[in-house]
């Protein structure tokens, strides 16, 4: 039962490493996958055939190539019934290796039986390529791992800052692991400081692209930034869009005072 519908993702995983690694040379020049932000394309996959038994994903991802970070994987399939008593579920793999076997015992589930009904159940690549260029050992190993949890300021010396490049720094500094802690520094509000930045996180991908404040919460406000800084818990294991909400989206939009993680979790690095 698991072949078929296991050998997708690591597929896709591994595209995107390569991609990484400069072996797709011609795919990673044509857009800069892994940092920037092109036009984001939803995937159903499968196409018309969504998420069953017995369909050949590895040539529907080969054929559906290249995907690129913050592309949308949608998987749709049926929740369990008289009819469908061995309902499908998606797992995303630690390890080439595992993949192979279809050994799940690292894998994590990401989607139950139940999640692919309906509009189905979506992850973004961004799961996928961060797993894979620095979990997935195809590269040097980081040197910044250890076991206990790290406390990181956003923006390194500049801080949470007006025109700082924060995708950029996070894509840098990353992978980031669940329950290191995010800090954000920055000045209290004066005369010589009347828009002061404060922390927002939002709901989800469309609006981090589009700055779109009005369904995201504050987590820190105008005064929060000052001494020690705000501290952030990234204590699930979940995308987190962060921005400053500073003049009705001014700041994230110019001044790029956005970026998202997706903490991954220690036992997936060795
Ligand atoms: C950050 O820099 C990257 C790489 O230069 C670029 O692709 C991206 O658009 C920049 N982000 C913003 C919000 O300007
Ligand atoms: C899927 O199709 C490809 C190319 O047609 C083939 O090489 C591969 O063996 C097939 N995979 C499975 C699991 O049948
Ligand atoms: C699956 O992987 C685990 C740990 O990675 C290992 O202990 C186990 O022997 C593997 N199972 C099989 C059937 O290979
Ligand atoms: C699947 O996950 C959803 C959302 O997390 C939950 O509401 C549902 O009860 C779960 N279903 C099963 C069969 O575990
Ligand atoms: C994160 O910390 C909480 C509370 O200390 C702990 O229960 C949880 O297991 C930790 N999670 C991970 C993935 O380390
Ligand atoms: C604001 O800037 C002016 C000119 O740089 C400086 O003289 C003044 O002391 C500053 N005020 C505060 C509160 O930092
Ligand atoms: C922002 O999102 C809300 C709901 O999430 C939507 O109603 C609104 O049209 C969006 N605004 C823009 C400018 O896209
Ligand atoms: C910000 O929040 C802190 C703690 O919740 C509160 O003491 C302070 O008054 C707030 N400041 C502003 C400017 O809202
Ligand atoms: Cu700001």
């Amino acid at each position: 039962m698991g072949l078929t519908y296991t050998q997708l993702l690591i597929l896709l995983l591994s595209a995107c490493a390569s991609m990484l690694g400069g072996r797709v040379v011609t795919e990673a020049r044509k857009e800069p996958t892994c940092t920037g932000t092109p036009t984001p394309r939803t995937i159903t996959v499968g196409g018309s055939m969504h998420w069953n038994f017995g369909f050949n994903y590895t040539d529907w991802a080969f054929k559906e190539n290249p995907f690129y970070v913050y592309d949308t994987l949608v998987f749709k399939y049926d929740p369990p019934s008289e009819k469908n008593i061995h309902p499908h579920s998606v797992y995303l793999f630690p390890d080439m290796w595992s993949w192979i076997n279809c050994n799940l015992t690292q894998g994590v589930k990401i989607a139950n039986e139940t999640q692919g009904t309906g509009k189905g159940f979506s992850a973004y690549m961004l799961l996928g390529v961060t797993v894979a260029s620095k979990g997935f050992n195809y590269g040097s190993p980081q040197t910044t791992y250890s076991d206990t949890p790290n406390r990181i300021i956003v923006g390194g010396s500049a801080y949470w800052s007006f025109g700082f490049n924060y995708s950029v720094w996070a894509f840098k500094n990353g992978p980031f692991y669940v329950n290191d802690t995010l800090v954000f520094k920055y000045d209290l509000p004066s005369e010589n400081n009347t828009h002061p930045h404060n922390v927002y996180l939002l709901p989800d991908m469309r609006s981090f692209l589009t700055c779109n404040l009005s369904k995201g919460v504050k987590i820190a406000n105008e005064s929060q930034g000052a001494g020690e800084g705000f501290e952030f818990v990234l204590n699930k294991w979940r995308p987190y869009y962060f921005a400053c909400g500073a003049s009705d989206g001014y700041h994230c939009n110019v001044g790029r005072m956005k970026f998202f993680v997706l903490p991954l979790l220690r036992r997936w690095h060795y």
